[in-house]
């Protein structure tokens, strides 16, 4: 007998023991799961779940994070009247993002069509907002928003209409916290980054945001 048969002879028992544990790890994983379903298919734990489930609301801190090209979370739920406090991260490393809310497309012609450059409606539109923290800002427009109050400096904050809908553009590894009551504007919203025009909202920088009624 060699060597590499012995090794073989010896290690063979190992590999089996390890797949009959990973086989019996999977089976009793998959049985549980069928198990927690079945039981939850037939139990009123199940409707009383479903019926909760779109009650679910993002409300006090939110995180949203961009990167290249993309918002993690895509897509958000808040309802009308609750307290948000918003953490925008810029986690991409070298390229600025903004974020927009709104509803319908404005858009631009260009030599392959039309294309959409912004949303049409500003969600902040007479919305107060208390600007919590900045760091690593290129610039805020605020258009019809109210700012409340807002930490200084403040030099990359751009106020009043007519320079764009309200957006904060982050640099990489920038961020921003605000805090506002969600409006009373149900429905569904998009959000998006129009950098570059319609490139990064185009590669995937956008999401959605359904608004509840407020709770009564
Ligand atoms: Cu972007």
């Amino acid at each position: 007998m060699n060597v590499s048969d012995d090794l073989e002879k010896n290690q063979q028992p190992l590999v089996e023991r390890e797949w009959s544990r990973r086989e019996f790890l999977l089976g009793a994983g998959g049985l549980a799961v069928v198990g927690v379903g079945a039981l939850f298919a037939k139990s009123p734990i199940a409707n009383a779940f479903q019926s909760l489930r779109p009650q679910t609301t993002d409300q006090g801190h939110v995180r949203l994070y961009q990167g290249d090209f993309y918002f993690d979370p895509n897509h958000m739920q808040w309802r009308v009247g609750d307290q948000v406090t918003l953490h925008l991260m810029n986690q991409s490393p070298n390229r600025p993002h903004e974020m927009w809310i709104g509803r319908g497309f404005d858009t631009t012609p260009t030599e392959f069509g039309p294309i959409a450059t912004g949303f049409h409606t500003d969600f902040w539109d007479g919305v107060h907002i208390n600007i919590l923290e900045a760091y690593h800002v290129s610039n805020w427009v605020t258009n019809n928003a109210i700012v409340t109050s807002q930490v200084s400096p403040h030099p990359w904050l751009v106020t009043g209409p007519g320079n764009g809908n309200f957006s904060p553009t982050l640099e990489p590894g920038g961020y921003v916290t605000w805090s506002f009551t969600v409006p009373n504007k149900p429905g569904r919203w998009m959000y998006g980054c129009f950098v570059q025009s319609y490139i990064h909202y185009d590669e995937g920088m956008r999401g959605t945001i359904d608004i509840l009624p407020a709770k009564v």
